[in-house]
């Protein structure tokens, strides 16, 4: 089983172009003799995202709702601890994305052949890899994330990854088995924001996981609308995590 959690918040005007890559995912995964099962965490948005996913009427599709706005780190703990209740084995996988139809289809091929033929525990799409790249991103936005990869480089004293702070990722069932084992099924990640991504990949890093990256280029013209990061909190929770780790 492979099971594609997004967090999802005010996300209406990207659903019809999401719905068109839900089924190239689907296809992937059957293709490789595997059964897409779709969760969504929708934090409460306000425009009427939860009806329009409900209305798509995919019955391989679970909608988690938290009625008050709790950020996309608080999403994914939601959703991990869904799918550890459907009994996930160490075969299944666990792919985390954006709802704003930025996480390219046509890259989760390669990125399975990394879990499945090379037994990669973690494989991460990397905009700062070689030949990854960003386009049409604002240079607010740009600048926080070099801040992260930057710091984490610096204060961390990780070496050899090349981007933290992206959610489109693959987590083996092996993987997410052995953060639940660690920290807790509860507590797999405790940071509520955007800094979620970072605080996973260390404590992936802690665990011994295998995490491999392939190149990724970011497109924000494939979706609408501006990004829900909040720049400064964001700048802010990242300088926190340097501080004290996880
Ligand atoms: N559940 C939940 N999801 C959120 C929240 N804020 C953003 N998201 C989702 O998280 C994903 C990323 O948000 P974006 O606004 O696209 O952020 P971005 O600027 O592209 O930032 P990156 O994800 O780092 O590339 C999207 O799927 C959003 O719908 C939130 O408060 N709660
Ligand atoms: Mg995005």
């Amino acid at each position: 089983v492979a099971y594609f959690l997004f967090p999802v918040y005010n996300e209406g005007p990207n659903l019809p172009r999401l719905h068109d890559d839900l089924q190239t995912f689907a296809r992937w995964t059957s293709e490789a003799g595997g059964t897409p099962r779709f969760v969504f965490v929708d934090d409460g948005s306000g425009d009427g995202t939860a009806a329009g996913i409900r209305a798509w009427g995919i019955p391989d599709l679970t909608l988690l709702a938290h009625p008050i706005n709790r950020g996309p780190g608080a999403a994914f703990q939601t959703g991990f601890a869904h799918v550890l209740s459907q009994g996930l084995r160490p075969t299944d996988l666990v792919v985390t994305l954006e709802a704003d139809a930025t996480s390219d289809p046509v890259l989760f091929g390669r990125m399975l052949h990394r879990v499945c033929c090379e037994g990669d525990d973690v494989v991460l799409a990397s905009p700062y890899l070689y030949g990854g790249g960003f386009s049409n991103v604002t240079p607010a936005r740009a600048f926080v994330s070099h801040v992260g990869n930057f710091g984490v480089k610096l204060f961390l004293g990780i070496r050899g990854i090349a981007t933290f702070s992206c959610f489109y990722r693959i987590y083996s069932g092996r993987a997410l088995g052995a953060l639940a084992r660690a920290y807790g099924p509860d507590r797999i990640v405790t940071r509520s924001g955007f800094e979620c991504a970072l605080e996973l990949l260390l404590k992936s890093v802690r665990c011994g996981l295998s995490i491999s990256e392939v190149p990724f280029r970011v497109d924000w013209a494939r979706r609408k609308g501006g990004s829900k990061m909040r720049l400064l909190r964001t700048t802010l929770a990242y300088l926190r995590l340097f501080a004290r780790g996880v």
